[in-house]
């Protein structure tokens, strides 16, 4: 059966739950259909990543390898952001505010030496915020997942995927706090777990569904 691959990581920067970790964790073993052809089966196979620079990466392609999945989307929590965070974009540079969760803490280094600049997501990313916000779920295409541990594991991801014949589709999901979190961070946004999951399986359906990205205004002015 073809497999779809979905990451999250283990919880970072003092807190006790990851939401990316906790929503994805439920998909794992679960057969989707693709909408347009119920005939055809997917298996998906989630695995919980170290929010960890270098060792994240060698874990990313050892389940990239086991699996050869058709779609990988890593997912990570992106605490202060309001919407499901569909980035466009992953930049080959590590610059890290805090440390990580074994202590790294790389300034302005190359995610993969001599690589290109920055990598696109493969995956048709208005296509799945259209059709979050067209089923009331809070969602836009950003154009920067940081210079953390979710960026590099997006850059790593997308230079496997542009040096391989699998995975065809990759890319990177931010997701809000849950709101246990967000009530240790007054003021902060946050999206109920089962909000979270819809987010994802609909994202999910999405790319089994749409074989070229909308052309639809998502941008942003500075
Ligand atoms: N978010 C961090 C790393 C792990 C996670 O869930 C980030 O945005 O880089």
């Amino acid at each position: 059966m073809k497999k779809i691959l979905l990451t999250g990581f283990d919880p970072f920067d003092h807190e006790v739950t990851n939401p990316s970790w906790e929503a994805v964790r439920t998909f794992d073993g679960k057969v989707l259909q693709k909408p347009d052809d119920p005939a055809q089966h997917y298996l998906i196979v989630s695995a919980q990543l170290p929010c960890e620079f270098y060792v994240a990466t060698e874990k990313l392609n050892a389940l990239l390898a086991a699996h050869q999945p058709e779609i990988v989307i890593c997912v990570g929590q992106a605490g202060g952001r309001a919407d499901i965070s569909v980035e466009r974009i992953a930049i080959n540079i590590d610059d890290a505010r805090i440390p990580d969760n074994a202590g790294n803490q790389p300034i302005d280094e190359a995610v993969v030496k001599d690589g290109p600049a920055a990598y696109f997501s493969s995956l048709p990313i208005k296509a799945i915020v259209h059709n979050l916000r067209q089923q009331g779920m809070p969602a836009n295409v950003s154009q920067t997942a940081g210079t953390y541990v979710c960026n590099h594991i997006f850059y790593g991801l997308m230079h496997y995927a542009n040096t391989h014949a699998s995975p065809k589709r990759a890319g990177f999901i931010h997701i809000p706090y849950l709101p246990e979190q967000a009530a240790h961070h007054p003021g902060a946004p946050s999206m109920a777990l089962h909000n979270l999951i819809f987010s994802l399986e609909s994202a999910v359906l999405t790319c089994l569904q749409e074989k070229l990205d909308y052309k639809e205004s998502m941008g942003t002015e500075c």
